[in-house]
């Protein structure tokens, strides 16, 4: 099962550790072979290395896209040793054994990631290296494959403890290896369809690159893990964290929906803060200041706000970090963050500082998931956005200017409540939100408690519903609460009756005709 390393064939983009390998290789008695880069890289530490055209009698050619790919490096990964007629081929061919292989691949992710063009992204497609890499993983009864340089340095300690590597830690490295040509290949498919403006993509790869292990999920008897997309969408995933202990699972999806309804509000048009809890926001509003946006979201529910997840559309400023660390916050996501507000964070270390560099475009195509029994859901991203010419008027009254604002304002938070959703707004500030109820009723009812547990008053507030009122009680429920104007995407075949209460109540109403649903 002990398999020795004569051979090393090495090419590598990313060109970290890799002198400091080939020493030990080179100090183990392994020959080694390059490519261009590769071999100068070494060649330059004063190493022998050969260059892999010396092997094939090929030269890298049309620009590096075919260096590799000849019989004399596949046969070399592929040949089963012990097998007869394998050997015979290799001796009727001058085919050597390639016992080790490192590559690492063309960076493609990260071109996507720096927002490369098309031509740019396409030209760093790696075909030669997920080639070697697939080849060496189905011989690892033979050969060692490693993608990345800690497989490397695993195997470079096996060989100087026994001089051989196991089949135990060449079959791992299979995986290993079939893992990350699976995540590339997924990256470019994703990319790919994302360039066509694919956004319902039918046929598309999945798979993401590891970003963190967890310590557990979303309770502390499950395992997690964090994967990121090959995406340059600004987010929780590509988030730069200046302070405070690992994000958690529920840290990391509760700042997603943060951070997603966030963005929604243009940092043009003005400061805006939104407050999360288990997913939910608790609080959004606009302000003159941030540190007003940051009060006004705070007073419509503080006490759900304890403990919870706060994104700013702007940056974070000294005032607004000075009122945020006066309550118990376990994230705070901005674009950024400036050097006074980091001072006053750094005093409270526990607190997750994290700054993405700008916003999601919450109209950009995209593709979210769900997970079901033996398989999982794919969906194009809720683009809906609506204006005041969206808006169908179907009540004898017709809204105020305000109460368009309002209306708007409260139906673009409600897309981000779980449905049953219903959100009570005025002049940019949430006043009570009920969500995740099985009847829309209870979600006008416990919206309408909560505005009053904090003494918010709901007369001449806008209620929105993300979904149609099937019956007229829950807009009975909202319009006795106090409010006024009423948004919701109409279609219900019981709309006439819902039309003739709000009527009847002097409301104004407005259809969507767009449902924004979120389970
Ligand atoms: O363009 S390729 O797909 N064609 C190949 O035949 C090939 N062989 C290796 N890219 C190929 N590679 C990649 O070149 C490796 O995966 C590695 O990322 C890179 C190393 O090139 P260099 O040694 O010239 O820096």
């Amino acid at each position: 099962d002990r398999a020795s390393v004569k051979r090393a064939l090495i090419s590598v983009s990313d060109k970290t550790g890799l002198v400091e390998a080939a020493k030990v290789l080179a100090e183990l008695g392994v020959e080694l072979v390059s490519t261009g880069g590769t071999r100068a890289a070494i060649a330059g530490a004063g190493l022998a290395v050969k260059d892999i055209s010396d092997l094939t009698n090929f030269p890298e050619m049309m620009d590096g896209r075919v260096k590799t790919l000849h019989p004399i490096v596949h046969g070399g990964l592929l040949s089963v040793r012990d097998a007869p007629d394998h050997a015979k081929a290799m001796a009727d061919h001058g085919i050597g054994g390639i016992d080790l292989v490192y590559v690492n691949l063309y960076p493609f992710e990260a071109t996507v990631a720096a927002g490369g063009d098309f031509e740019t992204c396409v030209e760093n497609i790696d075909i030669g290296g997920p080639a070697m890499i697939r080849s060496a993983a189905k011989n690892h009864g033979y050969v060692c494959v490693c993608t990345e340089i800690a497989d490397l340095e695993e195997v470079l300690a096996e060989l100087k403890a026994t001089g051989t590597t196991s089949l135990a830690l060449r079959k791992s490295l299979a995986a290993r290896a079939y893992a990350r040509t699976a995540t590339y290949d997924a990256a470019i498919s994703a990319w790919f369809a994302a360039a066509l403006g694919d956004i319902a993509p039918k046929r598309r790869a999945i798979g993401g690159e590891l970003v963190q292990t967890m310590r557990y999920g979303e309770n502390p008897h499950q395992s997690a893990s964090f994967y990121r997309f090959a995406d340059p969408r600004p987010g929780v995933a590509t988030a730069k964290q200046l302070q405070g202990k690992e994000l958690s699972y529920n840290n990391i999806n509760d700042t997603d929906a943060a951070f997603e309804l966030i963005a929604e509000f243009d940092p043009a048009n003005g400061p805006a803060c939104a407050i999360i809890k288990h997913a939910n926001p608790c609080g959004v509003a606009t302000g003159k200041t941030m540190v007003e946006a940051y009060e006004r979201a705070l007073a419509c529910d503080p006490t759900s706000a304890f403990g919870g997840i706060i994104a700013l559309n702007q940056k974070l400023d000294a005032a607004t970090a000075t009122e945020i660390l006066k309550l118990l916050t376990e994230v705070v996501i901005a674009p950024d963050a400036d050097a006074d507000a980091v001072a006053l964070f750094a005093k409270k270390k526990n607190v997750r500082l994290l700054t993405t560099g700008g916003l999601p475009d919450p109209l950009a195509a995209g593709t979210t998931f769900k997970s079901v029994s033996g398989g999982f859901l794919v969906q194009s991203r809720d683009d809906a956005r609506l204006t005041a010419a969206d808006l169908t008027v179907v009540t004898k009254r017709a809204p105020t200017e305000a109460e368009i604002r309002d209306m708007l304002f409260a139906f673009t938070i409600a897309k981000h409540v779980k449905s049953n959703a219903i959100v009570y707004a005025r002049a940019g500030q949430t006043l009570g939100v009920g969500a995740g109820q099985m009847n829309r009723k209870d979600s006008a009812r416990i919206a309408a408690l909560r505005a009053a547990d904090f003494g918010l008053d709901l007369k001449g507030s806008a209620c929105a519903s993300e979904a149609f009122f099937p019956f007229p009680d829950g807009l009975i429920q909202a319009a006795d609460a106090g409010c006024t104007a009423v948004i919701q995407p109409g279609g219900s075949i019981g709309d006439q009756k819902v039309i003739d209460a709000a009527d009847e109540r002097g409301l104004a109403m407005v259809f969507t005709g767009v449902r924004v649903f979120r389970h």
